[in-house]
């Protein structure tokens, strides 16, 4: 599906440049000003990183899925904050918009999605509502040509830095389920919209969530995606199918940093009169995570080759996304392991990088919810 090999290697040959000349070496930097510096944002955006994925018609690369992961398990070789502050634009942050958007919407928010000057973010979770998202309770109350919004969305991406979300509220006020929910995008400055402090975490600095709370806030009907209430479950759903094969690519980068830095500890710390690397026990635990790891990175583009050949992936992704996060866990604490007590401190990457993985098995949908959705497609399929 790779449309234009040649133009793609070089952009890939770019990114893994960037990545080791400039990401890695400000990945401390990023964890000492919980920031990521502006001078590279901006290489980033001069680069297209805000638009893979989004249409060249309206300013991005247009890449397919196959490209779009072959591009994160690149970048995701650094701290994932660098994919992260990227990672809402090329994914939950435009795909509502790119997916179901009317063409209005889509030229008037994903030109500026795609250079970078706006970042977009997705509002989904509430308080009350994690996993069981069709619960959520923030209404979109219709008042002219107008929707007022009222509710607040938690530990939502990029939230502090957003430009444009998009919402999913309730327009159908008596309903309780997914049918009652619409999608909406909403500006930074709609009037009652407040934004609040930057959560804080167990790791990814860098990277930021926070609540963004409607209280009374004012969205021009038009911003209704798609132009129909009702749409706004499965409009998130679609994005998530496509947010977690992502997810699973974000993993495969993040193992292949850990097991690189696993392996170089273990070629140069010498025991017992040997590198560590020598002892079969080591070996044991650098080989089960480049098995895994390879099976990760074989499942994600076969699932990511699939949807760009039109097929549905939801049992894909979530088969994806399940393994892979499951994966750099399990990778990220045998590095910690090989390192001994030296992966405790923070002077090494992979302390870092152990608390920052953990995110992977609970953000766009845990494990538990990726069973859950492999297992009722597979009974959807039988019946
Ligand atoms: N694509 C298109 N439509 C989908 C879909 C998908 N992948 N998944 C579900 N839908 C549709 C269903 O077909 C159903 O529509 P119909 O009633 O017309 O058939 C509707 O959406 C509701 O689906 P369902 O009944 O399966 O919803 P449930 O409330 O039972 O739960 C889960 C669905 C649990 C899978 C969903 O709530 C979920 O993914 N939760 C986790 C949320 C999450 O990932 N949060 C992370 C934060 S966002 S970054």
């Amino acid at each position: 599906m790779i449309r234009d090999p040649e133009s793609f290697n070089i952009l890939l040959d770019t990114i893994a440049r960037f990545v080791r000349e400039r990401l890695i070496p400000a990945e401390q930097q990023v964890v000492d000003n919980d920031d990521i510096p502006a001078d590279i944002l901006n290489e980033m955006r001069g680069m297209g990183l805000f638009g893979l994925t989004i249409p060249e018609r309206y300013g991005g690369l247009g890449l397919t899925m196959e490209e779009e992961v072959r591009v994160t398990m690149t970048l995701t070789r650094a701290a994932p904050a660098f994919r992260s502050i990227v990672g809402t634009n090329n994914g939950i942050g435009s795909m509502g918009i790119v997916i179901d958007g009317s063409d209005a919407q889509k030229q008037r928010y994903l030109p500026r999605l795609a250079s970078g000057e706006l970042i977009g973010s997705f509002a989904l979770t509430e308080p009350g509502a994690g996993s069981d998202a069709a619960s959520l309770t923030t209404t979109a109350r219709r008042d002219g040509d107008h929707y007022v919004l009222n509710g607040t969305k938690r530990y939502i991406t990029n939230a502090p830095e957003a430009g444009v979300f998009t919402v999913m509220a309730r327009t159908d006020l008596k309903s309780k389920d997914a049918a009652g929910v619409s999608a909406f995008i909403v500006e930074r400055d709609a009037p009652g919209l407040s934004v609040g402090k930057p959560d804080r975490k167990m790791g990814q600095r860098g990277a930021h969530t926070a609540d963004v709370v409607f209280d009374n806030a004012r969205v021009p009907a038009e911003n209704l995606i798609g132009g129909k209430e009702g749409m706004g479950f499965k409009t998130a759903m679609k994005v998530l199918d496509k947010a977690r094969l992502n997810i699973a690519a974000v993993c495969v980068g993040a193992a292949q940093r850990l097991l690189d830095e696993a392996l170089s500890y273990a070629l140069e710390r010498k025991q017992f009169g040997q590198p560590i690397a020598e002892f079969q026990l080591v070996q044991a635990m650098l080989a089960d995570s480049q098995a895994e790891l390879y099976a990760a990175r074989s499942m994600t583009l076969e699932a990511a080759r699939q949807r760009d050949g039109g097929d549905a992936i939801t049992l894909e992704a979530s088969c994806c996304k399940l393994f892979s996060s499951e994966m750099v866990s399990r990778v990220a604490d045998r590095a910690v392991q090989i390192h001994g007590g030296a992966g405790y401190m923070q002077e090494y990457a992979v302390e870092r990088l152990y608390r920052d993985v953990r995110l992977f098995r609970l953000f766009e949908g845990t494990s538990q919810i990726q069973q859950l959705v492999i297992a009722r497609q597979m009974m959807r399929a039988r019946r």
